[in-house]
């Protein structure tokens, strides 16, 4: 099943896109799409909809158009869950020892990554980003 990730700014700014990259191809995720995108205010405000009410809302827009992120749409079994278990918990200061925000997020705000939290939020999340036809199948002829 795929998910969708994003470097975020904050790490894509510091050099750590390829470091990151790696740590989730290591650990069995396989990069079907990828893209590295600046998005405008109107499109953070709707990837990030369901916080709108959220007193982080506008610092978090904010954050997300300050620098193009790097957008994946990640495949392996279970792609959700095990994702979330790479990137740890929201703020690095909770996240468990090697997990991808515990070695490179900043704060709760900049945390260097994000991940889909369900498997109907990943595929609304893949859309977002990737059309169907950009979705390449390493096994396949695509
Ligand atoms: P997560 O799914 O771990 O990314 O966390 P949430 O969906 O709860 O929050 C989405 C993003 O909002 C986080 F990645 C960072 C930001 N956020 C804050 O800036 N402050 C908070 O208190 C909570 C979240």
């Amino acid at each position: 099943m795929l998910t969708l990730a994003i470097i975020k700014p904050d790490a894509v700014k510091r050099g750590l896109a390829g470091k990151i990259l790696a740590h989730l191809e290591a650990a069995g995720f396989v990069v079907r799409a990828a893209r590295l995108v600046k998005l405008s205010t109107a499109q953070a405000e709707a990837f990030y909809e369901v916080h709108r009410e959220r007193p982080f809302y506008r610092s978090l827009v904010t954050f997300m158009t300050s620098g193009p992120g790097l957008s994946l749409a990640l495949e392996r079994d279970d792609a959700v869950a095990h994702l979330r278990d790479v990137i740890g918990a929201t703020d690095p200061a909770e996240a468990k020892p090697g997990t991808v925000r515990k070695l490179y997020a900043e704060s709760k705000e900049r945390n260097a990554i994000h991940a889909s939290d369900s498997p109907e939020t990943a595929a609304r999340e893949v859309a977002f980003f990737f059309p169907e036809g950009e979705l390449r199948d390493l096994r396949g002829s695509r």
